[in-house]
């Protein structure tokens, strides 16, 4: 029924009026939507979906809600593929999710950029479609604004480890890091609890808190997570090619590394670290093993899980299910 509702969206697409004398204007639009958009996890527009049923009241649960639900779900998707679009192009990444990136694609190109904004405009489309008339209508309309400005704002933040093209070392410091976590992953994993609850015709201020912290905390896992896989994830499972150390990224990595580095181990990152040839990368990567990072992960992963599981054992029996579901996917992945 999940992917049923995103051909509708697609129909939709081909039969808007803007279209109808122009048939290869609707292709494209097409092709962005299919090829982009029903990749990967859906991890964001799953978890909207899911917490929209776990709080609706049940005599409000119709089917016509959940359809709305997911429909909102798909502009989530959206949304974030439109970040993944410009991610790889600024990242100089090759591959997502096992194709090559969009902006490589024959007649695409640097014409990616455009397409970022109509996919963009399209979620607003569809909000206006299908949602006019509904309670949620400009609290949703706010929320996918404020997140689209909060993600461009930690996309910025990534840039800003350079100082006149040169990478300023200082900036690879825990605070810093947090702060890039919290605009780039945090922010996409409390989004669908806050639509969820707008969208309802129910909410539980306290639980929605409660809610809204743990998939905090759980997005900051989750960032720590994708910055690992970069380095040592397996391309096969993460469908991606690892690029952070050759863009000089603030990664958990260097945040680690430089912390724990010896001066002689300081010096080799600051000379390899930014650099795009085989030999700089291997070298990040050796003083990364050298300083145990991999262990330092696993323990981190453990240490994290404990932190949640014992968050969720303050809520009652009932309401545990959803959360410890969602945990135990994201816990020890291996990267897809
Ligand atoms: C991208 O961060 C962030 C967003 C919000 C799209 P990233 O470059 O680390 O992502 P990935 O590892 O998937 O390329
Ligand atoms: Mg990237
Ligand atoms: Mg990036
Ligand atoms: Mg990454």
């Amino acid at each position: 029924m999940f992917l049923t509702t995103f051909s509708d969206l697609v129909k939709e697409v081909k039969n808007n009026e803007r279209y109808i004398n122009n048939l290869e204007l609707a292709e494209r639009h097409v092709k962005l939507l299919e090829y982009n958009v029903p990749r990967g996890k859906l991890i964001y527009p799953l978890t909207m979906v899911a917490f929209y049923k776990l709080i609706e009241d049940p005599h409000k649960l119709t089917q016509e809600n959940v359809q709305l639900s997911m429909v909102l779900a798909w502009c989530t998707q959206m949304l974030f593929t439109c970040f993944i679009i410009s991610d790889d192009i600024i990242d100089s990444s090759e591959i997502r999710q096992g194709l090559p990136c969009w902006h490589l694609l024959e007649n695409v190109g640097i014409q990616a950029i455009n397409d970022k904004i109509l996919l963009e405009n399209g979620i607003h489309t569809i909000l206006k479609r299908h949602l006019e008339n509904h309670h949620s209508y400009v609290p949703a309309i706010e929320l996918f604004h404020k997140l689209s400005t909060v993600l461009t704002l930690g996309q910025t933040l990534d840039a800003l480890s350079y100082k006149n093209g040169v990478i300023d070392f200082d900036t690879f410091n825990i605070d810093f890091y947090r702060l890039i976590s919290k605009y780039k992953t945090c922010s996409l994993f409390v989004f669908p609890i806050r639509l969820a609850s707008h969208f309802s015709s129910q909410c539980d201020n306290k639980f929605h808190e409660w809610a809204e912290r743990f998939f905090q905390r759980m997005g900051h896992y989750f960032h720590i997570q994708n910055d690992f896989f970069d380095c040592f994830g397996d391309p096969l499972i993460t469908g991606k090619n690892g690029t952070d150390i050759q863009e000089g990224r603030c990664t958990w990595l260097i945040t680690n590394a430089m912390q724990r580095a010896s001066s002689k181990q300081k010096i080799i990152l600051r000379q390899n670290y930014g650099k795009s040839n085989p030999q700089s990368i291997a070298a990040v990567r050796t003083i990364y093993e050298e300083l145990d990072l991999p262990k330092l992960y696993a323990s981190t992963e453990d240490d994290t899980y404990n932190t949640l599981q014992s968050d969720i054992q303050m809520l009652p029996q009932t309401s545990r299910g959803f959360f410890d579901q969602f945990l135990d996917r994201i816990h020890r992945r291996t990267g897809q």
